[in-house]
């Protein structure tokens, strides 16, 4: 059985994120998508709404399992015995952070990480971006998706 996980904020996810999950379930048994539980970030999202969003994007993949974790990736891998952890590049300037987590994940437990290259129509794209233009009511629908867009549209509403 080969298991990877695809670790983030996910806050929300977007149409970058879901190209790498969707990608990485064509690779592996079962990918696990691991919502990290940054308690010292408070984020528009629940971390239950979050992961409610990821399972109904992500429920035609079949193979795909969400989940949250307050902690250490290297001690969510253990625990459930995966060896290797997927994350996508969108740029060189990614390179240096993920790069230091790799190892770092590495030299901890052993861990490998995978990295894939970001759909280039997708390389601006994070959660951030997505939740600023949405908050000045610029059009985002090409980069989340549908269960997303409804979901920042009721939540932005609310404020
Ligand atoms: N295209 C492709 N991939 C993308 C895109 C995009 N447009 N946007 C994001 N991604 C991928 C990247 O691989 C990114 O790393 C991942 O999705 C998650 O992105 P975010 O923004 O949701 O999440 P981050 O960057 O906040 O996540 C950081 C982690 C939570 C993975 C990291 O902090 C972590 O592992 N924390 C757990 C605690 C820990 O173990 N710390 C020690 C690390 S060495």
């Amino acid at each position: 059985m080969r298991r990877a996980v695809c670790p983030g904020s996910f806050d929300p996810i977007t149409n970058g994120h879901l190209d790498i999950v969707a990608r990485a379930s064509k690779l592996y048994d079962t990918v696990h998508v691991a919502v990290m539980i940054n308690k010292s970030k408070k984020g528009l999202f629940a971390v239950d709404e979050r992961i409610a969003l990821i399972e109904e994007c992500t429920a035609a993949y079949g193979n795909v399992v969400v989940e949250a974790f307050h902690g250490l990736l290297v001690d969510y891998c253990k625990q459930r015995d995966i060896p290797a952890i997927v994350k996508g590049l969108r740029a060189v300037s990614d390179f240096d952070y993920e790069l230091q987590m790799a190892q770092m994940n590495n030299g901890l437990s052993g861990v490998e990480t995978m990295f894939i290259p970001t759909n280039p129509v997708y390389s601006f794209l994070s959660s951030s971006l997505v939740k600023e233009v949405a908050t000045w009511g610029g059009d985002i629908s090409h980069l989340v998706p549908q269960p997303v867009l409804r979901a920042l549209r009721e939540k932005l509403a609310q404020r």
